[in-house]
């Protein structure tokens, strides 16, 4: 159950730092994650109690935070406050979070489960899964304009700017219309690849690009980033593609083979398993080798690569 405490940030902190590996690293910011999330949303009474509670059912449940992690191992490597980066990774999380609710709408996926609970539509209903969606678009841009985000103006100004454009429609709401859209079925590789670089990529080059706003980081090293992120995205959708091809509905948590089975065109679909494997492979090595000018400083950005690779769910 999240709890509203004073300073969530200290307790969920402090075995990140002690932590020698990555899946306690995840697990300790995806828990400084759920708390401020329950922190900023709290349940209120009456009617608009629904919506809210609606907000955190999609919220506070699950999901590997990847998104915020990447946002507070990026702000690391430029010694931004902890406290900074953890409220900007919430506000990318409820972006994440809006999007998948109303991706499985019935007018979109018409998905019954999500991160192996029932969709928010069918948890509540459509028209307050809807509004939960809206409400945590809305609510995201709060917080980075939130001085708790960063102390300058500008610097808040533009965190907003980045993630509207990587929620909108050069991101990922322009994706989902591609994704839609006639002629979504047959298109090559060079389409799906640009499709998902908004639908999915926009929102994770956006994570990596935070740290690095928040930080004041200089063109090199926002160039390095960027690059990471890029090669990360397109991994991550094409790793996406092969659990969609093998993995279960139990195992991940949400259905399977939906794509294939509308005749959507995938990345396993043109390329074949083998091959899309291969791929994810070599753009996993390309986002490391983007790290350089970081050294071992941006070691938990390469082991979040491989965890991309390798993850099961
Ligand atoms: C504007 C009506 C309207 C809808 C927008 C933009 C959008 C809907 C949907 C696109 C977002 C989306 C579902 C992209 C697919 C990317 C993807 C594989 C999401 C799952 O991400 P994970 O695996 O999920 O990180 P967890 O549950 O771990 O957070």
């Amino acid at each position: 159950m999240v709890t509203s405490q004073a300073n969530p940030l200290t307790q969920a902190e402090r075995p990140a730092a002690a932590a020698t590996g990555l899946a306690e690293r995840l697990a300790a910011r995806g828990e400084a994650v759920t708390r401020r999330l329950g922190e900023l949303l709290p349940p209120a009474p009456g009617a608009r109690g629904r919506v809210i509670e609606a907000m955190r059912y999609a919220a506070l449940a699950g999901g590997k935070r990847l998104r915020p992690f990447l946002v507070m191992e990026t702000a690391g490597l430029f010694h931004v406050a902890p406290e900074q980066a953890l409220h900007c990774a919430v506000a990318v999380e409820m972006v994440h979070c809006y999007s998948l609710i109303h991706d499985d709408l019935p007018a979109m996926d018409d998905s019954d489960l999500r991160r192996g609970r029932p969709t928010v539509h069918k948890a509540f209903d459509e028209a307050t899964a809807i509004l939960a969606g809206d409400g945590l678009l809305t609510e995201a841009f709060a917080v980075l304009a939130s001085p708790r985000c960063h102390p300058d103006a500008g610097v808040r100004a533009e965190l907003v700017a980045g993630l509207a454009a990587a929620a909108g429609t050069v991101g990922m709401v322009g994706g989902q219309m591609i994704d839609i859209a006639p002629g979504r079925d047959g298109l090559d590789l060079d389409g799906i690849t640009d499709l998902q670089a908004l639908k999915t990529g926009a929102l994770i080059a956006f994570s990596c690009a935070a740290g690095a706003i928040l930080g004041r980081a200089g063109a090199p090293e926002r160039a390095a980033l960027l690059g990471y992120a890029r090669d990360l995205g397109l991994a991550f959708q094409i790793v996406d593609d092969l659990l969609d091809f093998h993995a279960t509905p139990e195992e991940l948590g949400k259905p399977t083979g939906q794509d294939a089975a509308a005749g959507k065109a995938t990345f396993v679909g043109l390329l074949g398993p083998g091959e899309a494997r291969a791929r994810a492979e070599k753009l996993v090595a390309g986002a490391c080798a983007r790290l350089e000018i970081f050294s071992e400083k941006a070691d938990f950005l390469r082991q979040t690569a491989t965890f991309v690779l390798e993850r099961r769910n």
